[in-house]
């Protein structure tokens, strides 16, 4: 059975300091460098954003493509990572979700690797993790979220812990990074 770790939005804009920051959203990146080794395939989303969309209704301006914002944090080991996704990038909808990828389809890259099971981590927990673990489960991935590998936006207190309730209540395997042989 192959495996896939999906490293999602582990950007600039989404760390402390950025323009989106998630609380402890840097403190991904260490635990993610250190279980990448232990996939058959690599895959990042990145948001991608225009300059005007209806997603900055919602949020502040962050993740415009091609932007330092939008750039992966410094401290991730992105030479192990095998593609990378793009997403958000239509002005007319969120794209939280790495199956919205407009550059390459993920249940494409998925199946053409033979992956089963497909790990989740990054940011943000109650956003575009939740939106792509969810996905996964739908299209009928094996899905785990590695619990001590993500971080929430918490636009509302406990937004992290009703996104994990949702998730394993709809069939996504919680998991820490140590359980991960
Ligand atoms: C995200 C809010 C807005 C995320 C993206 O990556 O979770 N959250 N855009
Ligand atoms: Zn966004």
């Amino acid at each position: 059975m192959k495996r896939a770790l999906l490293i999602v939005d582990v950007q600039n804009d989404f760390c402390p300091g950025g323009a989106l920051a998630v609380k402890d959203g840097d403190k991904v990146v260490p635990v993610i460098n250190a279980v990448m080794d232990k996939f058959d395939l690599v895959i990042s989303s990145q948001d991608w954003h225009p300059e005007e969309t209806v997603h900055f209704e919602k949020w502040p301006v962050h993740c415009v493509a091609g932007t330092e914002g939008a750039e992966f944090h410094p401290d991730l080991d992105t030479g192990k990572i095998d593609q990378k996704l793009l997403k958000g990038t239509d002005n007319k909808d969120d794209g939280y979700s790495a199956f919205e990828a407009t550059n390459k389809s993920l249940t494409g890259l998925l199946h053409e690797n033979n992956i089963r099971q497909l790990y989740v981590c990054g940011l943000a927990t109650d956003y575009c993790v939740k939106a792509s673990a969810l996905d996964a489960v739908t299209q009928g991935f094996h899905t785990y979220v590695i619990t001590d590998a993500i971080a929430a936006v918490n636009v509302q207190p406990g937004d992290d812990e009703k996104a994990l309730r949702e998730m394993y209540a709809k069939g996504c395997v919680l998991i820490e990074s140590r359980e991960i042989q």
